[in-house]
């Protein structure tokens, strides 16, 4: 027998138990008829329908066997395909939207122009009262590379031609893209790489992807190129990184994703000269439109059956 809609429950689990509150109270007024409980105290396991979470923990969705859909607090579904104990079949819903995409424009357009104009070198030469020039070819004669052309990145390569870079765009599959140089599949990756000295990482994490910014993909890069992984931690081999910065075969990277987050404190990127940290913030879920995609989302999948933020897990994103 089904449970009336004034019966079911909406489950919430983050890491953090006060972000959990947070989110129950943004989304109660939202969602009329629902209760909405954290996942560790869901009442009736029975009546759970939904489970909204970032990076729950393994086993989370195991006690509620009528669970119609989980919805992911963010782009990326990693998180929910690492619970080890995930029921098979249960849908994804990611939550993405405008401000997403533009905070993620921001960030990408922020560290590609910082790098492009050398501001580590030029930041690092005040620190000494160095008063070096530094001339810089024009944003069109600077070629960027952008990994992953979904959501993300294809409005940030957007962004990039804006600027006027010369823009390359790696993927998957080959799509057109409005001035971009599109590369496809792992055939057309030496060739993307190759013209990248700016190279921005917004891929998933997947089993193809874990591991793909390596020693063997810096050294395809001209000599002296930058990195930006707003990705995910585990597509960089960290001491890959170290060794390609030591060698100068890499002259920057920006980090702003890490195999542990928070990145521990005794971590060596924190206090590296060439690295710069940012703690995940490139782009993070706007509480007020966040919490209003999520209801509108499970709304429309109640009603619907399906939304067009629907994640393949098979293809895991
Ligand atoms: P999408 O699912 O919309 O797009 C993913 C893109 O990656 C697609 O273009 C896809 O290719 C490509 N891709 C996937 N696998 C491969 C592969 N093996 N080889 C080449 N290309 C591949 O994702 P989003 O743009 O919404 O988000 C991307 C990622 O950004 C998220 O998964 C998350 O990890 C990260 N993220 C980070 C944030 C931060 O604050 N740091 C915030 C939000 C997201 P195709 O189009 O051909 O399928
Ligand atoms: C996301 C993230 O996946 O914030 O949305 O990393």
């Amino acid at each position: 027998m089904s449970t009336s809609p004034e019966r079911a429950t909406i489950v919430v689990s983050l890491p953090d138990a006060a972000k959990i509150a947070w989110w129950i109270d943004q989304l109660a007024p939202l969602l009329p008829g629902w209760t909405l409980r954290p996942a560790d105290d869901p009442g009736d396991p029975e009546a759970v329908r939904y489970a909204v979470v970032w990076r729950p923990a393994d086993g989370t969705f195991k006690p509620f066997p009528h669970l119609k859909a989980i919805v992911s607090l963010g782009a990326g579904i990693d998180h929910v395909l690492a619970d080890r104990e995930l029921p098979p079949g249960v849908p994804i819903i990611r939550t993405v939207g405008a401000d997403l995409t533009q905070r993620m424009r921001e960030y990408v357009a922020l560290h590609v122009l910082r790098h492009h104009r050398q501001m580590p070198l030029i930041a690092a030469n005040q620190r000494q009262q160095r008063w070096a020039q530094q001339v810089v070819p024009p944003a069109t004669r600077r070629r960027v590379g952008v990994m992953g052309l979904g959501n993300l990145g294809a409005s940030a390569a957007a962004t990039l031609v804006g600027l006027g870079f010369e823009t390359l765009g790696w993927a998957r599959t080959p799509r057109p893209l409005e001035g971009v140089e599109v590369h496809a599949g792992p055939a057309g990756l030496a060739s993307f790489l190759a013209r990248c000295e700016i190279l921005v990482c917004l891929l998933p994490l997947t089993p193809a992807t874990e591991n793909i910014l390596d020693a063997a993909l810096f050294a395809r890069l001209p000599r002296g190129a930058s990195l930006i992984n707003a990705g995910r931690g585990p597509h960089l081999v960290e001491e890959d990184l170290l060794a390609a910065l030591a060698s100068g075969q890499l002259r920057h990277a920006t980090l702003d994703v890490f195999r542990q987050e928070p990145l521990p404190q005794a971590h060596p990127f924190w206090h590296h000269p060439d690295i710069t940290v940012t703690p995940h913030v490139a782009s993070l879920i706007d509480p007020e439109s966040g919490s209003r995609i999520v209801a509108a989302n499970i709304q429309h999948f109640e009603t619907h059956g399906e939304v067009a933020d629907l994640a393949d897990a098979a293809r895991g994103y």
